[in-house]
């Protein structure tokens, strides 16, 4: 299997939420959601995605208003953070507040399904969209979850989404795509396209992998949401060696030391960084090596 290793993203979550299932309440406060957003940036986060609905499975829907009010001041607040900004909302009105408040890419994890006016505006906007697989809605997501081949029929849904989203006027390289991970999902589904996700990788766009602290993780470890790091670095791990690019976590440092040394192992080349504090900032030098390979 050769597999172009990309260079990896990281996005850090800012989940401005009472109920989300790793992190709920925790960044509820606008000032804390911000000063966490900046940690995140500091870390080595290149997007921050800012939510404020729980997508969790049973999470109940919230108002675009109140989605609006929780989002918005932090938005403001991380505009000019150093890091891109997401939004993750599957409502045109709060994707369209957040593009005005400096958002560049809109996480959509209905793909387009949840709002009709959505499409048309990330059209008009001219911004990045990410288009995620979910099987139904997350009230019920995980009500046994169903797939022929739960690969094949994911990649021919995001195959499907993306060529609407061209088809609405969406250019093809403004859209990622993300297998959706937990999603109406048994663990044999997530693990499967784990596994696999060079399958989807071969659509030919960035494709994003939300394994974050996420169940099946704590399925097979025993462990709860705060403890699945090392289960979360592991499968973004395998993620890059299948070609994923861009790796949505909660714990940024770690993700990003773990993925900096997987793409230099898997590329033979790296770039090294000087530690500058004690904490997690750091600048990273120009120079680049390669190793030298056995002939
Ligand atoms: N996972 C979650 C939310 N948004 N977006 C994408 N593209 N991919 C994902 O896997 C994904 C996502 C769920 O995680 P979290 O935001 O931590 O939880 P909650 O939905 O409960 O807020």
């Amino acid at each position: 299997m050769a597999v172009h290793v990309p260079e990896p993203v990281v996005m850090g979550v800012v989940n401005v939420t009472p109920d989300s299932f790793s992190d709920g309440g925790e960044w509820l406060d606008p000032a804390a959601a911000i000063a966490h957003g900046h940690a995140l940036v500091e870390q080595g986060a290149a997007i921050l995605d800012i939510g404020g609905e729980s997508t969790r499975p049973g999470a109940e829907p919230v108002s675009a208003a109140e989605e609006l009010r929780r989002v918005l001041p932090v938005l403001d607040g991380l505009a000019g953070a150093g890091a891109r900004l997401s939004i993750d909302t599957s409502k045109a009105a709060v994707a369209a507040a957040a593009i005005d408040a400096g958002a560049t890419l809109v996480n959509d994890v209905t793909a387009l399904r949840g709002d009709a006016g959505m499409a048309a505006l990330i059209a008009r906007r001219g911004c990045d969209v990410c288009l995620m697989h979910m099987l139904g809605e997350p009230r019920t997501m995980q009500r046994d979850p169903r797939y022929g081949d739960v690969v094949v029929d994911v990649r021919s849904f995001l195959a499907e989404r993306l060529e609407h989203a061209v088809t609405q006027g969406i250019a093809p390289q403004r859209v990622w795509l993300d297998p959706g991970i937990g999603f109406g999902k048994t663990i044999d589904h997530n693990l499967e396209l784990l596994a696999r996700l060079d399958e989807i990788v071969a659509l030919g766009r960035p494709v994003v992998v939300g394994t974050s602290r996420k169940a099946f993780l704590g399925t097979i470890t025993g462990r709860g949401p705060g403890d699945r790091l090392a289960g979360t670095i592991a499968t973004n791990v395998l993620a890059l060696a299948r070609g994923a690019s861009v790796f949505r976590v909660h714990d940024v440092a770690e993700a990003r030391d773990g993925l900096l040394v997987a793409a230099a192992t898997l590329r033979g080349r790296w770039t090294a960084t000087t530690t500058t504090s004690t904490t997690t900032t750091s600048t990273t030098t120009s120079t680049t090596r390669t190793r030298s390979r056995p002939s």
